[in-house]
């Protein structure tokens, strides 16, 4: 089959690049995305999200004409669906997050108005097991005048498949060619269309499976980072009460041949990590016994922290007889939910400092050397300062994120000072 016209669905951090990909081919692509505002700034050969290289990318295929955006879907060959898939938010904190398949079924809603025969749909949103035959009777229920593999197999007029993203934010143009790519058709027609589609860029394999298996295998992935990260954060507590380093103790176990434990950190965050395990316990919850319970080890971590920060303050004040919580002067350095990025979205950093902004210490300071302004709810309690101001100005230091600004901090300059680092680069 041949492709002439693709159509991307959702242009954000996943399907602009991918966007970007095909039209690199020279081939005719529409983005469609409900956003006027990343509509307009796309086909004025800009960009509104941050990801290395991708701007000269649009700016060469949106001038070259092999790129335009709109707002709503037009006729292609092959439409990829890469909306959000979130989390229901549960007012109770035992109960088990769901995923909200809005989006998709709004996204799969109005691509049906412009299907024809022999058309492909991937979903590339990570999706919960059983979304992608979900997205397909969608369609079917809009459009009773073609068929659909769920129905009519093989012989369907529309074949649909998932092929999840999993490309790491901040390495996506080179991951999105390099990696090896999951498909996860229907049917088997469905999954050696769909391979044909993504060879068009990818240089990595193209490995067949089924629809579900291929969600599954998306959501596997992370829920194993998931709990790796869950093992390393428990051994960060153990070892704070049995008075060991924890990085040298994960170095040493590391020196095993068969052993690779990650880093602790402040907790887990991301929309990635964070949200895919409760895709899996939301549909399995009696069977998730260690995944739902790293869920709960790393969604803990932030609280913990907070903890250490108030002993820390106690430690302080009985050392300073003279002085009172007003006294005290306490930095956050960094608020980004992973090193040397922008992005604060779900940020176990920005929670703990959002936390300890109520506390009304003498003065909170936040270093984060990728943005220029602290979020609304932080600006008139929190300063955003230099890591030369953060370190003359405080009693304590919480370094949160290992951004390379904060490995070049001497050990002269913390001298004096209580140091909570939950990255291993001050101790
Ligand atoms: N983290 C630790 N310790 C570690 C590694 C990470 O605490 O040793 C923390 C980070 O600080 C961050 C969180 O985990 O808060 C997630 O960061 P990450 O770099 O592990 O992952 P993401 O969320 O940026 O991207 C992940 C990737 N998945 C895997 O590596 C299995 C990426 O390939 C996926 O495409 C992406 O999720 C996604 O879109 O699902």
């Amino acid at each position: 089959m041949s492709f002439n016209t693709i159509s991307i669905i959702g242009l954000g951090y996943i399907g602009l690049p991918t966007a970007a990909m095909f039209a690199s081919k020279k081939i005719k692509v529409i983005g469609v995305d409900v956003n006027q505002h990343a509509v307009d700034t796309i086909n004025a050969g800009k960009i509104h999200i941050v990801e290395p290289e991708l701007d000269v990318i649009i700016k060469k295929a949106v001038d070259g004409g092999f790129l335009k955006a709109t707002t709503s879907p037009e006729p292609a060959d092959a439409f990829l669906i890469a909306v959000p898939t979130p989390f229901l938010t549960v007012q109770d904190k035992d109960q088990i997050p769901k995923p909200d398949l809005s989006y998709v079924k709004s996204a799969a809603k109005s691509v049906a108005k412009v299907l024809k025969k022999g058309d492909l749909v991937i979903l590339e949103s990570t999706s919960p097991v059983g979304a992608t035959e979900q997205m397909s009777v969608w369609l079917a229920e809009e459009r009773p005048d073609l068929s659909f593999p769920q129905t009519h197999g093989e012989d369907s007029d529309i074949r649909i498949a998932h092929c999840p993203e999993r490309v790491l934010p901040g390495h996506v143009v080179r991951e999105l060619v390099d990696n090896d790519r999951i498909i996860g058709g229907m049917t088997n027609k469905c999954s050696k269309i769909s391979a044909q589609l993504y060879k068009i860029f990818v240089k990595g394999d193209c490995v067949v499976t089924n629809a579900r298996t291929a969600e599954m295998a998306k959501l596997t992935e992370n829920s194993s980072r998931d709990v790796s990260i869950a093992f390393a954060n428990e051994l960060s507590i153990i070892c704070d009460k049995l008075d060991i380093d924890v990085w040298e103790l994960i170095n040493l176990a590391n020196l095993h041949p068969r052993v690779k434990i990650l880093q602790p950190g402040p907790g887990v965050g991301g929309h990635c990590i964070a949200v895919d395990p409760w895709f899996i316990i939301s549909k399995t919850p009696n069977e998730c016994r260690l995944i739902h319970t790293a869920r709960q080890v790393n969604d803990q971590k932030p609280k913990w922290v907070i903890e250490k920060v108030k002993l820390a303050v106690a430690e302080f004040l009985s050392a300073n007889q003279n002085k009172t919580v007003k006294d005290v002067t306490v930095s956050c350095f960094g608020l980004a939910f992973k090193p040397n990025i922008d992005d604060l979205r779900e940020s176990p950093a920005l929670n703990i400092t959002s936390d300890l902004a109520t506390f009304n210490f003498g003065k909170l300071l936040a270093v984060e050397p990728n943005i220029s302004s602290l979020p609304k709810h932080l600006s008139d309690k929190v300063d955003l300062v230099s890591v030369s101001s953060a370190l003359k100005k405080s009693d304590i230091c919480v370094l949160l994120v290992d951004h390379t600004e904060f490995k070049m901090v001497s050990k002269n300059d913390l001298e004096n000072k209580i140091i909570i680092d939950l990255k291993g680069i001050w101790s």
